[in-house]
């Protein structure tokens, strides 16, 4: 019944489906963001230290997508694309692009074409995109906001500047039962007359907010000391003892060569990487690191918990779905490194599930693992309700998966990452059955569309994984099947998919107004 009715509302022109489409047939739409969590990292995901009771009954009741690789490993391009459904290479909008976003391009985002279409729309927390024309303004393009642009601490509060001002007001001080403040407000404006889509992007478990739980010493940014010598958390239930006792699992390559994995001629660590994620590379401090990044999560948990009951008091909860995605995951001491940017499965792939409460018991609890891309997840919230999405979208609406239906999905998915500073290579490969392929270039930061056409150059760097046999994926095995048929397939499917991308982007300026910043 339900795909029947989204199948007649689909037939119709927006005009009448707006019209037509009544709070009945069209469902809520809550999309929780995390920000820097990598996949695996609730106890319902088989993590063996996390207790996260509140997300693992949410799982047992929805669709997990156990293959889900963000278009863009790091947080502003991969918000971009959540919210346009584009690759950086088409969209063009990163920290080390040229390019901003404008007004004309939100218009084709998934909070504007909702809103368009009777969705009453609402945004809390780390907007994220960084680089638009109408910087400041963002709260415009939404019926409710409760967000900041730029980072914030954990106790936003004492943060000043910025645009975290609307947290200051809070009656709590740390920031992700500041968000269920908002999540409150944001229910209580909402009415019977329209159906609504939030967009609620938590701040943790991200480096900026583990290390800001205890700034009370000179070099706090390290997590050179234990965050509960904090008298703010003293007697906390999650941020004080939990987990400090616990025997974590710290990765054995915790500050070893980093080189082993990926040369020094290719990314040096000294120009930048190992300043930002210096506690990774450590083993006493990346031991800390663990313990703040599963008290963050920990404290999502909780915050998940919170927000169904809400749902449950209001009478929302059978028909208001879930979303759940991070913007990318975190290298933690693995490899010898920290950060992200990278294509590593730590770095690209998030912990992703969609919870509908209207989808038949039998549906309910599956893990599907066909490979997902985060570009899939605006499409999928058009088709929820009942919209189709605009020809700039590259992804594709996951309701036929949660529906049982994989015929005719992907079977392989292109990755990249072009994120140019701290001395990171351009990366970009094919995950297809088994196996991922990466190829990396030296590039100028920022890197203009030039600096893409890789036509006739050889990569400075290739890796090569077999994903089953070494999921960790720590032996690059590109020597060992050089001359073979399946090197020479993944190389030509990615110089394919590099070729159509960089077409497809040049065909998007001419179509498009872009605008340099
Ligand atoms: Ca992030």
């Amino acid at each position: 019944m339900v795909l029947l009715s989204f199948l007649l509302l689909s037939a119709c022109q927006p005009a009448e489906r707006a019209e037509e489409a009544t709070q009945e047939t069209r469902p809520n739409i809550i999309f929780l963001l995390t920000d820097d969590q990598r996949d695996n990292t609730f106890s319902g995901m088989g993590h063996p230290t996390l207790k996260t009771p509140n997300v693992d009954k949410l799982l047992s009741q929805s669709v997990r997508f156990s293959n889900t690789y963000v278009a863009s490993p790091v947080c502003s391009p991969s918000r971009v694309s959540y919210m346009t459904g584009m690759h950086e290479r088409l969209h063009g909008i990163g920290f080390s692009s040229s390019y901003q976003l404008t007004e004309e391009e939100w218009e084709k985002t998934y909070p504007a074409i909702m809103r368009k279409n009777g969705y009453y729309t609402g945004f809390i927390g780390k907007f994220g995109l960084e680089y638009y024309t109408f910087r400041g303004e963002a709260d415009k393009k939404f019926d409710f906001w409760y967000g900041h642009d730029g980072w914030t601490k954990f106790f936003p509060k004492d943060h000043e500047g910025f645009s975290t001002e609307p947290y200051h007001e809070a009656k709590n001080d740390i920031i992700t039962p500041i968000m269920g403040e908002g999540i409150r407000q944001f229910l209580d404006s909402t009415s019977n007359e329209k159906p609504f889509c939030l967009s609620v992007s938590l701040n943790v478990p991200h480096g900026s907010q583990t290390t800001s739980m205890y700034m009370g010493y000179e070099n706090w940014h390290a997590m050179e000391r234990p965050a509960n010598e904090n008298p703010q958390l003293k007697g906390h239930p999650i941020y004080d003892t939990l987990f400090r006792e616990t025997s974590l699992a710290i990765p054995p390559e915790t500050a070893t060569d980093p080189y082993r994995f990926i040369p020094q001629n290719i990314m040096d660590h000294e120009e930048g990487r190992n300043k930002t994620y210096d506690y990774d590379y450590e083993v006493e401090t990346n031991r800390e690191h663990h313990i703040r990044y599963y008290q963050t999560i920990t404290g999502v948990d909780k915050l998940v918990g919170e927000l169904m009951a809400e749902l449950e008091q209001r009478g929302l909860a059978e028909n208001t779905i879930i979303v759940y995605g991070s913007d990318h995951g975190l290298i933690m001491g693995e490899y010898g490194m920290g950060g992200k940017s990278l294509l590593y499965d730590l770095s690209a792939k998030i912990p992703c599930f969609i919870y509908d409460p209207r989808l038949p018991e039998a549906q309910q609890g599956k893990t599907v693992d066909a490979l997902v891309s985060s570009l899939d997840i605006p499409v999928t919230f058009l088709d929820f309700a009942g919209l189709e999405a605009p020809e700039e979208m590259e992804g594709k609406s996951l309701l036929p998966l949660m529906n049982g239906n994989a015929e005719n999905w992907r079977d392989e998915l292109y990755l990249e990452i072009l994120f140019t500073l701290r001395d990171n290579p351009v990366c970009e490969g094919i995950r297809s059955g088994d196996w991922k392929y990466i190829r990396m270039y030296k590039v100028e930061n920022p890197y203009t569309e030039k600096d893409l056409d890789f036509s006739g150059k050889k990569p400075d760097f290739e890796q090569l994984f077999n994903l089953k046999d070494d999921p960790e994926e720590m032996n690059n095995l590109i020597a060992d099947y050089e001359g073979s048929e399946l090197l020479q397939e993944l190389r030509e499917k990615t110089a394919t998919h590099w070729e159509e991308m960089n077409k497809k982007r040049e065909a998007y300026k001419q179509s498009h107004s872009v605008m340099g910043r």
